[in-house]
């Protein structure tokens, strides 16, 4: 296994879309694997393959206090979703800035799991809001790109000022 290094806002590659996972094989588990151990390194609660620059459909999220509930989706499609929330966000790619983003409440969820295999998940609650966060990237959004743009660049400078201050 191996830690990846994680893309840090702003970087175009970021934005790229992913592709769907033709066929699930041991490569495709490798880079599971890996980026299982990047998100608990982190520590997070959900990474996705385009934040380690690999831009396939492959989340991996891990939202339980003892940190022994890891899901894997692949080619995630939402089927269904109701309500709204706002939870603050946070992201492995945009570290140290915080905000809420307005999404669904609850989702039901179609991927493939490690063994290639279809299944359905209801979510709701925090997972809910990781699984569509992360479907983001997997489109090339980041949630900052929600908000207003007068907040996008103060949250820009942030970054700059923070780079520069740990160089
Ligand atoms: C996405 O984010 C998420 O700023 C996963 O300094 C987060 O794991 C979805 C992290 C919240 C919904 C709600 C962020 C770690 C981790 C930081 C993460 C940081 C260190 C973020
Ligand atoms: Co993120």
């Amino acid at each position: 296994m191996a830690i990846l290094k994680i893309l840090q806002y702003p970087d175009d590659r970021l934005h790229k879309k992913a592709v769907p996972v033709t066929r699930v094989t041991d490569k495709t588990r490798l880079l599971i694997n890996d980026m299982t151990e990047t998100m608990y390194a982190a520590p997070g609660i959900g990474l996705a393959a385009t934040q380690v620059d690999v831009h396939e459909q492959v989340i991996v999220i891990d939202v339980s206090e003892n940190r022994d509930q890891l899901l894997v989706l692949i080619n995630p499609e939402i089927i269904a979703s109701s309500g709204f929330s706002d939870y603050e966000e946070g992201c492995l790619s945009v570290p140290g800035i915080y905000g809420k983003v307005n999404r669904a409440e609850s989702v039901t969820v179609r991927a493939l799991n490690t063994q290639n295999e279809s299944f359905v998940l209801e979510a709701d609650g925090l997972l809910a809001v990781c699984i569509q966060h992360e479907m983001d990237h997997l489109a090339g959004k980041v949630f900052v790109e929600y908000w207003s743009r007068l907040k996008q660049t103060r949250t820009l400078a942030k970054l700059k000022k923070k780079q520069r201050s740990t160089m």
